[in-house]
């Protein structure tokens, strides 16, 4: 007897878990989760991209659906586009939309447009119809005749900028235009591009689209880019900054900016987490948004929990809610959604006709789903420190609380919310090894309490409304 007591499931019955939720208590305005299908992923997607054999017209559709459909996948609401920079659109290059120098920054422009934009005008209109209203367009650089290396290649400043002379001359305004225009492009295809970039991980040079960028250059590119788009009708589209490798390497660039009196001329700061992981705030009282990161050198693993590796989805699910939690993060985006790779580098994997899809994206589909853009971050607090919370009220009215177990036992839980009205039902989702965000419910006691049983190394979603 006493035996099999002891052999029994592991549950922590004894350990009282106690998570506390006060809705009076408001953090961080959420903007979203996404990811990106940028040099030529989007055309992966669409089946027109490599030699074949493509994607199906089904798998292609169920592909879209598990990236952005709030029902039946991860409930994306941040498309991160690719801005082009090369002369055409050989291997994965993104074709720019003005190829053919001008020969000086005062000539006129030939810009080139084809509605294609590397496939992701189509993938910003099937974005669209799943609920996707949130564009960030970034240029990975300008075009090759614009900086003082000549190609769009290996880093290369803008001409124009401090320690970027070129003999053509100042190409800021020229670069400023060619984003405007873009955005013009955008706007006659009914898709609005609501966030914009002019570069992307500044701080290395690599063997495709780079140019680079400190802080002082970052800011006499920006207070070039601010007033044209105020000038040309496009006010409204918030500019970014940042956009480096890593946390410390965009901090970086963030005191500069804002030391050289930059901090007037964009709207939410951004930075990669591979180099170095979020894990502070950054000192700003901007948005700051997580643009892409990725487990890139992991082979390509669909596992929640298995060994502990980076590509898993638990992990993931950690990394997300942390960016948010510990370094202030409005908005968390993944590198690519979709793609033929045998990395981790998407959520979900196309091979030919085949389709995978990772628990990475189920991770997701809990703050893609059920933190919607304009949600507020809310307190919430655990006494068990290896159930990992947060929690969220949406602009609808529902109040999320997520939470991870991190442990190795399930974990009965109580729930106490403050400051929200009275509620008779919690919906819960849960993901695990066996499990993609499948649907259930929890005890609702007295007072504005639950409870629930959250099953060892699980995410779950608890939804109020
Ligand atoms: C395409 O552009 C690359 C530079 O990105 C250049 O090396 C190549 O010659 C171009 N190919 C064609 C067919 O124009
Ligand atoms: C968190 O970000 C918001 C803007 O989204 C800002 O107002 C607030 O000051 C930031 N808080 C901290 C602790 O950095
Ligand atoms: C794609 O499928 C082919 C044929 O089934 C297989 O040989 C190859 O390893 C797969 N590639 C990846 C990246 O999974
Ligand atoms: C769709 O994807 C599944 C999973 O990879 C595959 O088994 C199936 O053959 C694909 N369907 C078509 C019509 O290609
Ligand atoms: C073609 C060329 O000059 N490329 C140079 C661009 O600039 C980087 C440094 O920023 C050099 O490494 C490349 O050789």
């Amino acid at each position: 007897m006493l035996l099999s007591l002891l052999y029994a499931a592991p549950v922590a019955a004894a350990i009282a878990n106690q998570i506390t939720v006060d809705v009076r208590q408001k953090f961080q305005k959420m903007d979203g989760f996404g990811a990106s299908e940028a040099f030529q992923r989007a055309n992966q997607i669409k089946g027109t991209f490599g030699p074949g054999p493509y994607i199906s017209p089904d798998n292609r559709t169920k592909v879209l659906d598990w990236l952005f459909d709030p029902h039946k996948g991860a409930g994306l609401t941040i498309l991160r586009n690719g801005i082009g920079s090369s002369p055409n659109n050989t291997a994965d290059h993104m074709v720019s939309i003005e190829p053919v120098s001008p020969g000086s920054p005062h000539t006129k422009p030939h810009y080139v447009w084809t509605g294609d934009d590397n496939g992701q005008v189509w993938l910003s209109k099937e974005a669209y119809k799943r609920g996707v209203r949130t564009f960030y367009a970034d240029a990975w650089s300008a075009p090759g005749y614009m900086k003082t290396n000549n190609t769009d290649d290996w880093g290369g400043r803008l001409c124009g900028v401090t320690n970027g002379h070129c003999e053509t001359g100042d190409w800021r305004q020229a670069f400023a235009n060619y984003l405007v225009q873009y955005l013009k492009f955008y706007k006659e295809e009914g898709i609005t591009v609501t966030h914009i970039g002019h570069l992307n991980e500044p701080d290395i040079s690599v063997s495709y689209a780079s140019m680079l960028a400190d802080g002082i250059q970052t800011k006499d590119f920006l207070e070039v880019l601010y007033p044209t788009l105020h000038r040309e009708g496009f006010g409204n589209v918030k500019v970014a900054a940042g956009e480096a490798t890593g946390w410390r390497q965009s901090g970086d660039i963030l005191s500069d900016l804002v030391s050289t009196g930059g901090e007037q001329f964009y709207d939410f700061f951004t930075s990669h987490g591979y180099q170095d992981e979020p894990r502070l705030p950054f000192d700003t009282p901007k948005p700051v948004w997580q643009t892409e990161w990725a487990d890139l050198s992991g082979g390509w693993t669909t596992d929640w929990d298995t060994f502990g590796q980076d590509g898993e989805g638990i992990q993931w699910a950690n990394k997300i809610q942390e960016a948010i939690v510990i370094s202030n993060c409005s908005a968390f985006l993944y590198w690519i959604g979709a793609e033929n790779s045998g990395s981790n580098s998407p959520l979900i994997k196309i091979n030919g006709t085949d389709i995978e899809v990772s628990k990475r994206l189920w991770g997701f589909a809990h703050f893609g789903r059920y933190v919607r853009p304009g949600a507020y971050r809310v307190s919430a607090e655990s006494t068990n420190g290896v159930l990992h919370t947060s929690a969220y009220a949406n602009a609808d009215g529902s109040l999320t609380v997520l939470v991870i177990n991190n442990g190795h036992y399930d974990a009965v839980t109580n729930f106490a919310v403050n400051g929200y009205k009275s509620f008779k039902k919690v919906t819960t989702w849960l993901t695990n090894n066996d499990h993609d965000i499948t649907p259930g419910s929890a005890r609702v006691g007295g007072r504005g309490s639950f409870e629930a049983r959250i099953p060892q190394r699980s995410m779950m979603s608890f939804v109020i409304s």
